[in-house]
């Protein structure tokens, strides 16, 4: 290990990837570590903002699962970022399966408040849909293509089956719950429909026990000290990379040359990269020379990367119940189970599935969140704040049937117009499998290259086989490629090393 220290390793990206391989190398006691970021910020999708005197997150929110199994849940209680109620044994065991029991609140489009339990029969349906859908991976050969497809054919037989003797109004609007819960899914997963979402490869994703939880002080608290613990000016800001040029053969040089924006050049023995799959599908042929393997670049394409804003909304009293979490919006005048709005200019607004409701009050005050995701979340990016503002509030007045409710402020995402993002997070395809999420990790050169070793490696939320999406899966594969490289130089003999330096 020793001799390891003098690689020179660029990192590519300053996100909770980028960051904790930077650790892991660090600490391993290689030196000549750097990050290039093309933003004046660490964090990525990690970003913490403000809303008044309130701090709302702009990206990641929630620790998924949070466990002893979970790097981040792990970290934030080390650096003391938790609530004590996020920390006790028995929110750690709570396994909710990725759906935590929020308490809902649901609204109609003619101004109904509706009794919540009759939506029960609904939520509970859809839920075992989920659940058979993440089913097909460990048996394989799915019946369709999609999730959607496969939600809506079962849906139809069930409901027509089991809600028999339900009155026609109570089933309307359970059909219409459904819809909902579709659009739900679609910002759980980012995708801009269910129908793009495989149903061979759902069940890939996994879940950890442990009921969500968020951080007080704001998610970035988490980056905060993992970077306090890094030597400062490791990360160089506003240096987007251009190109990553690999396979540099010829003697005396580095095998990786990394060009910047502002053409600077960067030569390295192993470069990370963690840029977004969402920049990754748009600027792959830009980046790297030479391009990347036809198979690694299928799967790229392959792999889904949508979009799923928020859009925060502060009133001065609350309208909604005192218990309530979670509202949701039921539009009665839609097509049933289409999780996709026809005409995305007038009515983006449409796939909005709801709020959830920031707590605790005495922290916040009264603060919701809207979700939308998809296409006419994209569209939403480019509508004025004001525009926005005016359509929450009318849509708001509509569903509750009171023209009095004003917001007192607003604040949205704009993650597909954010150029270094340009999505939010990734899900499997139609078609996909966990050979794509294996070839997304697989370094460069490809195995049985004669070339110098492990020029290029990846790592992102994208490139995690099981949590993909999420920023414990994120930290994960920073960490599995920085291992990737300690490894390499612990398992090479010293000459072997000296000989590779030349
Ligand atoms: C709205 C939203 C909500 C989310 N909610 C949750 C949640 O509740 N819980 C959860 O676990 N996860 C959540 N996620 C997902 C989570 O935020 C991500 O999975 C995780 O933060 C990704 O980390 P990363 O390091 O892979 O990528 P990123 O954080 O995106 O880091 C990549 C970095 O690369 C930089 N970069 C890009 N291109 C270049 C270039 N050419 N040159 C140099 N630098 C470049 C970017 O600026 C960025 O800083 C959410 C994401 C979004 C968008
Ligand atoms: C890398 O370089 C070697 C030697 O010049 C060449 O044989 C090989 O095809 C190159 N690989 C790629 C992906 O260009
Ligand atoms: C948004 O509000 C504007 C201004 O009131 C209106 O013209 C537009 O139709 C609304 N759009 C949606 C999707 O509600
Ligand atoms: C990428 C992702 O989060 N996929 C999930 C989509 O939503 C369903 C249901 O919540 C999950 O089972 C998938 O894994």
């Amino acid at each position: 290990m020793a001799k390891s220290v003098s690689a020179n390793i660029v990192i590519i990206g300053s996100g909770i990837s980028g960051v904790a391989a930077a650790h892991r190398l660090l600490n391993a006691g290689f030196q000549h570590v750097r990050i290039l970021e093309a933003t004046a910020r660490s964090g990525g999708r990690i970003k913490t903002g403000k809303l008044g005197d309130n701090i709302v997150e702009i990206g990641a929110n929630w620790i998924h699962g949070p466990c002893e199994e979970n790097p981040v849940f792990c970290l934030a209680r080390k650096y003391g970022l938790l609530d004590p109620e996020s920390l006790t044994p028995e929110n750690q065991a709570m396994d909710v399966g990725g759906h935590p029991p929020w308490v809902p609140n649901y609204y109609t489009s003619s101004g109904q408040k509706l009794n919540a339990e009759d939506m029960n029969p609904a939520k509970e349906m859809f839920a075992e849909l989920l659940i058979e859908s993440s089913e097909f991976q460990s048996q394989g050969g799915e019946p369709c293509a999609s999730v959607g497809d496969f939600i809506r054919s079962e849906m139809h037989q069930r409901a027509a089956e089991k809600w028999k003797e339900t009155d026609a109004t109570t089933r309307s609007l359970r059909l219409c719950a459904i819809t909902n819960m579709l659009k739900v899914e679609c910002c759980v997963n980012g995708s801009h429909s269910m129908d793009e979402v495989g149903l061979g490869a759902f069940g890939l994703y996994e879940t950890l026990p442990g009921l969500d939880c968020t951080f007080p002080g704001g998610y970035e608290g988490l980056i905060k000290n993992l970077m306090s613990e890094l030597p400062t000016g490791l990360v160089t800001y506003n240096q987007p990379v251009h190109c990553v040029h690999w396979n540099n053969t010829e003697k005396k040089q580095n095998p990786v040359i990394i060009e910047c924006d502002a053409g600077e050049r960067i030569a390295a023995d192993h470069v990370i990269v963690t840029v977004p799959l969402g920049y990754l599908k748009k600027h792959h042929s830009a980046l790297f020379r030479p391009p990347l393997p036809l198979h690694k670049l299928h799967s790229v394409q392959r792999l889904g990367f949508g979009t799923n804003n928020k859009i925060f909304v502060e009133f001065d009293s609350p309208w909604w119940d005192a218990d309530c979490e979670v509202i949701y919006l039921l539009w009665e005048d839609e097509d049933v189970m289409l999780d996709e709005v026809p005409d995305v200019q007038r009515s983006w607004i449409k796939k909005l599935f709801g709020f959830t409701v920031l707590k605790p009050t005495e922290r916040y005050g009264h603060v919701l969140c809207g979700w939308i995701a998809g296409h006419e979340s994209e569209y939403m990016e480019t509508v004025s704040e004001q525009e926005v503002t005016q359509n929450v509030t009318q849509l708001i007045r509509r569903f509750t049937g009171n023209p009095t409710i004003t917001p007192r402020r607003i604040l949205r995402s704009q993650w597909f117009h954010d150029p270094w993002t340009c999505g939010s997070y990734s899900y499997p395809g139609k078609g996909c499998s966990v050979q794509d999420l294996e070839n997304m990790m697989e370094p460069l050169p490809t195995k049985g290259s004669q070339a110098h070793p492990l020029q290029v490696l990846f790592a992102g939320e994208a490139t995690h086989p099981c949590y993909y999406s999420t920023v414990h899966g994120a930290l994960l594969t920073g960490w599995r490629e920085a291992d990737r490289l300690i490894s390499h130089y612990s398992s090479i003999s010293p000459s072997e090393l000296h000989k590779s330096k030349l």
